[in-house]
């Protein structure tokens, strides 16, 4: 099942999630797109994330129970400061449901931390942080989130950086910090004291995937700090830090397997000593990881023998990779059956088949390999020629495991048919003279035999007998 890894996730309801943080927890579904699904329980509505196959919850928190600060740790700076984390019932996401969202704000010069509690990414290399918010801050205040993979020692901004930031706000992608100037068309930012209003959530995701994968203690802060020394600003001051659904999941691996372009040999001969060009390239996006440079083969079957395979290999930094087959294991006439493998460079090494197929071999692209020669005769010699001779017969010839012979068979006057071997006058090149006298007629046709075991043939002209002329005769008239 292909899902889209940087799409903000879903949620349905479900009771056993309520406002917990957990672990491990994998909920099998395919939905796709930003949806929340809602469970009526004892009168009331719960929202619950919907997570793609594969992807498990490694935090996870509505503060809706009892204990709505049971997952997380408020501190201060200074530490005197209380009750600036706090849940209220006036808002929630999402905005259907039941319960409490929390709210940060700050006193001048002071700093307000919510901090999730550790968990583990051991074992999966893709986690993600999604949550929903109202930044109802001044300009001059901070609103960040940061992380820690060494139990709260150092703390690292995540910044809004392109993949790493999936979240809507422009203004985040070049501060990295979220303030009422975020989402200027909803957060009303030229009235400093509005009230939030239940359509001004935003959801945001980042991809925490390069700081915090497979690591044993992981910790995330929204991080809230006065920048001018007032708190929320003058009065009428700013609401504050609005967050709800705080999430973290993962998953082993990125999902997505490489895309293969390729122009398939079908049905018409190719050479035996035949190159295989293919564009090969990771998915596109951000969740790309790219080829495994080993990972991109041929598999072939000649006749009716087994699978066997060549690696194809990568022109330099194009996209182009190149795979041969030549005589050592191809003959001339041989049926040819081929497909391409590639694979990813991610921990799940995801495959992707040309021809597209569930397993190796379910299906082939297949053609025959040189078989009869190629024959040219440009200038065949018919009709009246109104010349005694001797006539000069042309041919060029070719063919992958080469020419064997190059014959020339005529007859005049209804003779003997003779043989003979065309010299090779240069390259592909094939030349003989036929010696007529006045009058003779004369049939003729060339061929050519190649070099392969089954000496494969082919003659001009193919659709008669025989090219045929008179040399000189009396004028028609
Ligand atoms: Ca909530
Ligand atoms: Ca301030
Ligand atoms: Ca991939
Ligand atoms: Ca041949």
């Amino acid at each position: 099942m292909r899902y889209d890894q940087t799409s903000l996730l879903m949620f349905l309801t479900s009771k056993s999630w309520r406002n917990r943080w957990t672990s491990r927890l994998t909920v099998g579904t395919g939905l796709l797109g930003l949806l929340w699904a809602f469970f009526a329980t004892n009168g009331s509505l719960n929202a619950q994330p919907v997570l793609p196959p594969g992807v498990q919850a490694r935090f996870f928190t509505t503060f809706d129970n009892v204990n709505p600060f049971d997952s997380v740790l408020r501190s201060y700076i200074p530490a005197s400061a209380v009750a600036l984390w706090d849940t209220v019932g006036t808002y929630r996401f999402p905005i259907n449901s039941s319960g409490k969202a929390v709210r940060g704000r700050i006193n001048p010069n002071s700093t307000s931390i919510l901090e999730l509690k550790p968990f583990s990414t051991l074992g999966h290399f893709k986690v993600w942080l999604d949550f929903a918010h109202i930044a109802k801050l001044e300009f001059n205040d901070t609103a960040i989130i940061q992380y820690s993979v060494d139990a709260g020692v150092t703390w690292t901004r995540l910044l809004g950086t392109t993949c790493r930031y999936l979240g809507a706000s422009t203004d985040f992608r070049s501060s990295s910090r979220f303030t009422q100037f975020s989402y200027p068309a909803n957060w009303s930012p030229s009235v400093q004291g509005a009230t939030p209003l239940a359509s001004w959530w935003k959801q945001e995701r980042f991809d925490m995937s390069p700081f915090v994968s497979n690591r044993p203690d992981v910790r995330i802060r929204f991080f809230l700090k006065d920048g001018n020394n007032n708190g929320l600003g003058t009065v009428p001051s700013a609401y504050g830090w609005l967050l709800d659904s705080i999430l973290v999941t993962s998953s082993f691996s990125e999902g997505i397997p490489p895309l293969i372009t390729h122009t398939a040999l079908t049905g018409v001969q190719f050479n035996i000593n035949q190159s295989f060009t293919a564009v090969v390239r990771d998915s596109l996006g951000c969740d790309s990881t790219g080829i495994d440079t080993a990972g991109v083969h041929l598999f072939y079957r000649i006749n009716s023998g087994v699978i066997d395979s060549v690696r194809m290999l990568r022109q330099g930094t194009t996209l182009n990779w190149v795979g041969i087959l030549d005589s050592t294991r191809i003959a001339d006439g041989d049926t040819v059956r081929y497909l391409i493998r590639a694979i990813d460079s991610s921990p799940r090494r995801n495959i992707r088949y040309f021809p597209n197929q569930v397993s190796l071999g379910d299906s082939f692209i297949t053609y025959v390999a040189s078989r009869n020669p190629t024959v040219v005769h440009s200038a065949p010699v018919v009709g009246y020629q109104f010349s005694p001779g001797p006539f000069v017969i042309n041919a060029q010839m070719s063919d992958a495991s080469g020419i064997d012979s190059a014959i020339l068979a005529y007859s005049i006057n209804n003779g003997p048919l003779l043989i003979r071997r065309m010299p090779n006058v240069g390259g592909i090149n094939y030349r003989d003279t036929i010696f007529t006298v006045d009058g003779d007629s004369v049939r003729y046709y060339v061929e050519a035999v190649d070099n392969s075991p089954r000496r494969f043939r082919r003659k001009l002209p193919d659709t008669t007998a025989f090219y045929s002329f008179t040399a000189s005769g009396p004028p028609l008239v």
